[in-house]
């Protein structure tokens, strides 16, 4: 007999890498959670709720390419939406699959659990299309080819898909051919990629001054090994803008720093504007990544490498894969001399031990806590701006959602990439209004035996919008106030190391006992309520330019 319609789609994801399904389980969806916890191949994640799963599988997308997240009709998928948004704006392809009623219940407009009550079982479905790029409701007839058709869609846009499995169809059988084929994707049209790659070699030879802006597509699309030999190969300096922050490794000796435009880092704009030619590699031109829209580079001295396009000057060339183009660069390009600016890093923590903590002390400590191979998850809000100008060491992964900008995100984002790389040690950062959104998944570290680094910014209330807003004061801004570092404990984690620290030096001393202890670590940073980092006081000065 033919596999079942949930065999059959886990086993087509499996072969997308994906080993581990987040979600929240409920009785339309009880075919699915049952095939994933008796595949011996997949991990069920639990998490606890379906936001914090979906920012969870946003995480392991993050780090694996792939994602799954399943969830139960109306009720679950909803709560889930926001983390899906999010993972669309940041091209992360999570495979959404959402258990719905019978179809006797849909055909027959039952008024049932999880329903308005009105009879109509389409609309979650509708309300879910516009922030996945495919989507397919599956009967034993169209599963083969519909399952194809969405993941398809899902590789090729890199941008999450929705699968709606009728709770009465999940177990049975496929129609038609079982085989499970390979996935078919558009390929570059292969006289546009010559002439592309052609006008690029064209514009570089002639440059004396060229440089790379790397983009966060390379690590999206894991091209980040072609892209650094081609680093390697021609020498080109390169900067990231904040997005992007180590798509490639910022300890290769061609790295010249984070652009952002006229908001910080004077040096790397100089450097940047004024090269005659910049090749952007999948950079995304948005606010944040842009220091307010301020980044200024003229459009005639541009070269963008895309997902599926080429720009060169004002020419654009379609139909055509970043990474074709950038192994096509790869053979054909040559070295470059080229001069390049110094990576600043912040430097040594400024203030004395018995001092209230600073971002002045705060950032550059933290710079130096980190090790090689950490994966660093940031969150939105002054801690990301603060940690975002650090240099990172070697092989390490800096993760923000700098599009979608979703508090909350970070917590759970964490422990996707924790179970995704379970062998990295995870260090979140995040402020304390942003984790109390999702504060209660830090107890899953604990359950899947995990041991993250977890620092939680304590500084009186959301800081970003006091910086943003008129009057930093309005008790909007003000957070009821927990006691963070017993959280752990009241979460479950057995034996983690869980301290509030007020001083410079009780910081340090913290950091050092981190490096000696193997468990999980949870550090609650005292700061003033005003105490922003450099780039969210610039962002302060530039909000005429924000709202433009
Ligand atoms: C889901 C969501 N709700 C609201 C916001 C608006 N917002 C952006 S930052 C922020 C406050 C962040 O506060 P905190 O995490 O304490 O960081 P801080 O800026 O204080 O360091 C808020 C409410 C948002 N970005 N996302
Ligand atoms: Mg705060």
């Amino acid at each position: 007999m033919n596999r079942s319609i949930v065999q059959y789609l886990l086993d087509s994801i499996k072969l997308l890498g994906i080993k581990d399904v987040f979600g929240v389980p409920g009785d339309f969806s009880f075919p699915l959670t049952d095939a994933v916890c008796n595949d011996p191949e997949l991990r069920w994640i639990g998490n606890c709720n379906e936001l914090n799963a979906a920012y969870a599988a946003d995480g392991y997308a993050r780090i694996k390419g792939f994602a799954a997240l399943a969830t139960t009709f109306g009720v679950g998928e909803l709560s889930a939406l926001c983390g899906i948004a999010g993972a669309y704006a940041e091209h992360l392809p999570v495979i959404h699959i959402v258990g719905i009623p019978p179809t006797r219940t849909m055909l027959n407009k039952r008024i049932v659990h999880h329903t308005l009550g009105t009879g109509n079982f389409e609309i979650f479905k509708q309300a879910s299309a516009n922030m996945v790029c495919a989507s397919a409701t599956l009967t034993p007839e169209n599963a083969v080819s519909e399952i194809k058709r969405v993941l398809e869609a899902a590789v090729y846009h890199h941008r999450p898909v929705y699968f709606a499995i009728p709770q009465d169809y999940g177990n049975l059988p496929v129609i038609g051919q079982e085989e499970i084929g390979t996935l078919t994707i558009p390929q570059s049209d292969q006289a546009t990629l010559l002439e592309a790659v052609a006008a690029i070699l064209d514009k570089l030879t002639k440059s004396a001054s060229p440089a790379v802006l790397a983009g966060y597509l390379i690590r999206r699309l894991n091209l980040q090994d072609t892209a650094t030999r081609l680093i390697e190969k021609t020498n080109l300096p390169f900067a990231t803008m904040f997005m992007d922050k180590t798509t490639l490794d910022e300890s290769l000796k061609q790295y010249i720093g984070i652009y952002d435009g006229r908001i910080m880092n004077q040096e790397v704009r100089d450097f940047i504007e004024n090269c005659d030619c910049v090749i952007n590699i999948g950079a995304l031109w948005s606010d944040f990544n842009t220091g307010v829209f301020s980044a200024n580079i003229d459009r005639t001295k541009m070269i963008s490498i895309m997902h599926h396009h080429v720009t060169v000057g004002y020419a654009t060339y379609r139909n055509v894969e970043m990474e074709d183009v950038l192994n096509s660069l790869l053979l054909t390009a040559g070295p470059k001399t080229a001069v390049r600016a110094e990576v600043r890093k912040l430097g040594m923590p400024q203030g004395l031990p018995e001092a209230n903590i600073t971002p002045d002390f705060f950032y550059p400590a933290l710079e130096e806590f980190l090790n090689p191979g950490d994966i660093v998850v940031a969150e939105t809000g002054t801690v990301s701006m603060g940690l975002g100008f650090a240099k990172m060491p070697e092989n390490s992964i800096f993760l923000n959602q700098t599009l979608w900008c979703s508090i909350g995100w970070a917590t759970p984002a964490a422990l996707g990439a924790a179970i995704a790389a379970p062998g990295r040690r995870v260090v979140l950062i995040t402020g304390e209004g942003s984790h109390q959104f999702t504060a209660q998944e830090i107890s899953q570290f604990d359950r899947f035996g995990l041991k993250p680094v977890v620092i939680v910014l304590n500084n009186d209330g959301y800081l970003i919008e006091r910086l943003l807003c008129k009057n930093p004061d309005i008790y909007y801004n003000d957070l009821a106030q927990w006691q963070y570092s017993k959280l752990p404990e009241a979460f479950g984690c057995k034996d983690w190391l869980a301290i509030k620290v007020m001083t410079n030096g009780e910081l340090k001393e913290v950091f050092k006992k981190v490096d000696e202890c193997d468990c999980g670590v949870y550090i609650e940073v005292c700061m003033d309520k005003m105490a922003a980092s450099e780039l969210a006081m610039r962002i302060h000065d530039s909000i005429k330019n924000l709202y433009s």
